[in-house]
C-alpha cells in the first residue's frame, strides 16, 4: 500500500534522452596551427620548457580557469555607492572568481613572461600564446591584462626623469606575486568622444607646487575600475587658466586610483555601465575631482605617448579575437561528435563539416596573423627588429585588430549556430562568447578609426610601411610559387598585391572612402602570404595546403573589386537618408 503511495508522488517521467554536452579539450594540444608555429619558430634549446608549460596551461584553461570564467559572468561586479549611513563609499564588489583570475594572471606570469626576458626575443611570443589560451576562459580578465601590459611597456620606456614612477609601478605591473601584482586602466574616452580624443578631452590638469597635478574631468568609460593605476589624458592648465585645444593640448598622466589608506584618489565612481556583454568587467563612469596625477609625457605629446599603450592593447584585442574563434570552434567540433540528427552524428554530414572547415580557415588565418605580430613585437622588445620589421609591425597592428575583431563576430555567431537551439541558451555558457565579441570591434578603436590609422601609418612613413609589406609578401610567397600545389595561389597573391599598390599610388584622393577596403585588402594579402609560407616551411601538409588554397581563393583585394563604390558618395548619402525625417 505504501509503495503505491510513493509511485503516486514519484517524479514525472521526462524520457531517457539527454544530450551530452560539448567538452573542452586541452586548448594547446588541440590547436594544430598554434603547435606547428611553436615548433617552427621556437629554438630547440628552449622549446621543451615552453611547450611543457603550454601543455599544462592548455589543460588548466580548459578546466579550473574555464569554470572561474563562467563564474565571473554569473556573479557580475556591483557598485556600492553609499553605506548604510549615507556616506559616499563607491565600493566595487567583485566576485571571488574575478579575484582569483587576478592571482592566476600573476602566478602564470601572463604579463611577466614578456618582460623578464627569460627567453629573449621569444618571451613575447610565449606570453601571447599563453594569453591566447587564457583569454576565452578569463571571464574578461583579459581586458585589464591588456591595459596592464600596455602600461608596463610605456612605463618601462620612460626616461630617467620619471625613475620613481618606474621603480614604483613597473615591478608591480610585471609581478608574479598576486599580493604585489598591479593592474592598470587606460582612460581616454570622455563624453564628447572616444575616437576623436583630441576634441573629446575636457579633463584639465592643474599644476601643483610639488610637481604633481590635480585632474578635474569626467571619464566616460573605465573598463576595469578595480585597477590600481591608470594612464590617462588631460590638458595642462596654464598660468592664465587657459588650456590648449586639440591634440597639441593633450598630455599623458600616471595616476594611482587609491591612496595609501586604500581610499579613492579624489575619484567618484558615478555609475556602472549597463552593457550588452563584458558584464564580468566593472566598467564605470568616473568623475575626477582633483585626482592627484603625474605628467609622464612632454606637454602636448599625450596622444603620441599613449599610442605605445594602444599598440599593445590592440594586439591583445587581436589575440582575444582569434582565441574567441578558436574556443567556439573547439567546442563545435567536439559537439559534432556527440550530437545526432536525422539518424547520424553531425560530423558525418559533409555540409556541416564544410561549415566547420570554413570557420577553421578563418581561425587559422587570424591565429597566424596574431602569432606573426607577436613574433615581430618580440624582436622589437629586444631591440633586434630591423627597420623593415618595425614598419611592418606599425602597419600590421591596426590591421590585425580591425580584421580579427570582425572575423570574431561572424565566426562566433556561426559557431553558436552549430549548436542549434542550445547555442542560444544561457546556461550552456555559449552565448556570452558572442556578446563579448561585439566589443572587440568597438573598443581600442572602431574598424573605421583603425582603417584611418592605417592611412596615418602610410602617410607618416611616406609609404614605407607599404613597401615593407610588399617586400615581406613577395619573399614569403617565393617558395610556394615554385610548388605544384601552391603556384597558382601564389600568383593570385602577387597579382592582388600589385593591384592594391597600384590603387594606392593612383588614387590618393580616394584614400579616405576606400580606407576600410584597403585595410581588408592588405590584411587578406598578408595572411595569404603567411599561410603559403607556413605550408611550405612546415612540410607541405595536406591541411596547411588546403588552408592556404582556400584563403587565397577568396577576394584578396576588395579595394580593387569595389572600385566603383568610391565614386558614389552622393548616391550613398541619398540611399542612407531616403525618407529620413529627422
Ligand atoms: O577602449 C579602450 C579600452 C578597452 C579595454 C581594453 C581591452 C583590450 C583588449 C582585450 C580583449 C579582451 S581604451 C580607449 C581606446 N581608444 C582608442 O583606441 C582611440 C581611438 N582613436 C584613435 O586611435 C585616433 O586615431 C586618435 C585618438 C589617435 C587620433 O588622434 P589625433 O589627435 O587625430 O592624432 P594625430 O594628430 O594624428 O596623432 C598624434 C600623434 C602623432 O605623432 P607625431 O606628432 O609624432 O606625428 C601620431 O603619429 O600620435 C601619433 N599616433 C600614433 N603613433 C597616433 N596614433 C598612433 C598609433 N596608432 N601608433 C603610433
Ligand atoms: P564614435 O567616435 O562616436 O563613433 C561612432 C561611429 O562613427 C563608429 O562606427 C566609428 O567608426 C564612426 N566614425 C567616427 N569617426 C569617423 C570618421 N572620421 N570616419 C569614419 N567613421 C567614423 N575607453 C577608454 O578610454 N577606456 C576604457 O577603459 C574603455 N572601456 C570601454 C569598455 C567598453 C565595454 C566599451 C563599449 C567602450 C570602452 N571604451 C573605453 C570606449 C571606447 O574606446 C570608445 O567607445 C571607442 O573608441 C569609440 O568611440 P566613441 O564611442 O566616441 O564612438
Amino acid at each position: 500500500k505504501s509503495e503505491g503511495k510513493q509511485a503516486q508522488f514519484s517524479s514525472a517521467k521526462i524520457g531517457p534522452f539527454f544530450q551530452s554536452s560539448p567538452q573542452l579539450e586541452n586548448q594547446y594540444t588541440g590547436d594544430a596551427v598554434l603547435q606547428s608555429y611553436v615548433h617552427r619558430y621556437i629554438p630547440e634549446e628552449i622549446l621543451a620548457p615552453i611547450e611543457t608549460d603550454l601543455i599544462r596551461f592548455g589543460e588548466r584553461v580548459a578546466t579550473e580557469v574555464y569554470e572561474l570564467g563562467l563564474q565571473c559572468e554569473r556573479e557580475p561586479p556591483q557598485l556600492l555607492q553609499f553605506d548604510a549611513w549615507g556616506n559616499r563609499v563607491d565600493q566595487l564588489i567583485t566576485s571571488p572568481a574575478w579575484k582569483r583570475q587576478h592571482d592566476i594572471s600573476a602566478e602564470e606570469g601572463l604579463i611577466a613572461n614578456a618582460y623578464e626576458g627569460k627567453y629573449g626575443e621569444w618571451s613575447r611570443l610565449y606570453q601571447v600564446i599563453k594569453l591566447f589560451l587564457y583569454s576565452p576562459s578569463s571571464g574578461l580578465y583579459s581586458c585589464p591584462l591588456a591595459m596592464t601590459d600596455g602600461a608596463a611597456r610605456v612605463i618601462k620606456q620612460l626616461p630617467s626623469a620619471y625613475s620613481w614612477i618606474k621603480e614604483r609601478a613597473y615591478p608591480r605591473l610585471i609581478s608574479r606575486d598576486p599580493a604585489q601584482f598591479w593592474t592598470s586602466g587606460q582612460w581616454m574616452t570622455e563624453r564628447r568622444g572616444g575616437s576623436d580624443v583630441a576634441s573629446g578631452t575636457e579633463t584639465v590638469a592643474v599644476p601643483q607646487s610639488d610637481g604633481s597635478y590635480r585632474l578635474h574631468g569626467y571619464k566616460w568609460f573605465s573598463s576595469a575600475t578595480d585597477a590600481n593605476m591608470t594612464l590617462t589624458l588631460a590638458r595642462v592648465e596654464g598660468p592664465d587658466k587657459n588650456v590648449i585645444e586639440g591634440t597639441k593640448g593633450l598630455s599623458l598622466f600616471y595616476l594611482e586610483v587609491f591612496d595609501e589608506q586604500k581610499k579613492l584618489n579624489n575619484i567618484q565612481v558615478q555609475k556602472m555601465k549597463n552593457k550588452l556583454g563584458t558584464r564580468q568587467l566593472p566598467t564605470a563612469e568616473l568623475l575626477l575631482d582633483g585626482a592627484v596625477a603625474y605628467r609622464i609625457s612632454d606637454e602636448g605629446r599625450g596622444v603620441a605617448g599613449i599610442s605605445n599603450m594602444l599598440t599593445i592593447s590592440r594586439i591583445h584585442n587581436a589575440l582575444s579575437s582569434a582565441a574567441a574563434m578558436r574556443r567556439i570552434l573547439s567546442m563545435a567540433r567536439d559537439y559534432s561528435t556527440r550530437r545526432k540528427a536525422f539518424g547520424d552524428y553531425l560530423k558525418n554530414y559533409p555540409l556541416h563539416v564544410q561549415t566547420l572547415a570554413r570557420m577553421e580557415v578563418e581561425v587559422r588565418a587570424a591565429t597566424i596573423l596574431v602569432l606573426e605580430v607577436a613574433r615581430l613585437l618580440g624582436r622589437e622588445d629586444t631591440g633586434i627588429a630591423s627597420d623593415q620589421e618595425s614598419l611592418l609591425l606599425r602597419l600590421l597592428t591596426p590591421l590585425a585588430k580591425l580584421y580579427t575583431a570582425k572575423q570574431a563576430m561572424s565566426v562566433v555567431s556561426e559557431g553558436l549556430e552549430c549548436f542549434g537551439g542550445q547555442g542560444y541558451i544561457e546556461d550552456t555558457g555559449l552565448p556570452g562568447l558572442l556578446r563579448d565579441s561585439q566589443v572587440l570591434t568597438i573598443w581600442e578603436g572602431t574598424t573605421n578609426i583603425l582603417s584611418l590609422d592605417v592611412l596615418r601609418a602610410i602617410t607618416k612613413t611616406q609609404g614605407e610601411v607599404l613597401v615593407a609589406l610588399h617586400h615581406s609578401v613577395m619573399s614569403k610567397i617565393k617558395k610556394a610559387s615554385q610548388t605544384q600545389e601552391l603556384k597558382d595561389h601564389s600568383h593570385r597573391v602577387k597579382e592582388a598585391t600589385l593591384k592594391v599598390m597600384n590603387f594606392v599610388q593612383t588614387n590618393p584622393e580616394k584614400a579616405q572612402v576606400a580606407a576600410r577596403d584597403l585595410a581588408y585588402s592588405l590584411t587578406r594579402i598578408y595572411i595569404a602570404s603567411l599561410l603559403l609560407d607556413h605550408a611550405v616551411e612546415c612540410g607541405m601538409t595536406r591541411t596547411d595546403i588546403h588552408t592556404a588554397q582556400r584563403w587565397c581563393e577568396g577576394d584578396l583585394a576588395p579595394v580593387v573589386s569595389n572600385l566603383s563604390h568610391y565614386n558614389t558618395t552622393p548616391e550613398d548619402l541619398h540611399l542612407v537618408f531616403q525618407n529620413y525625417s529627422g
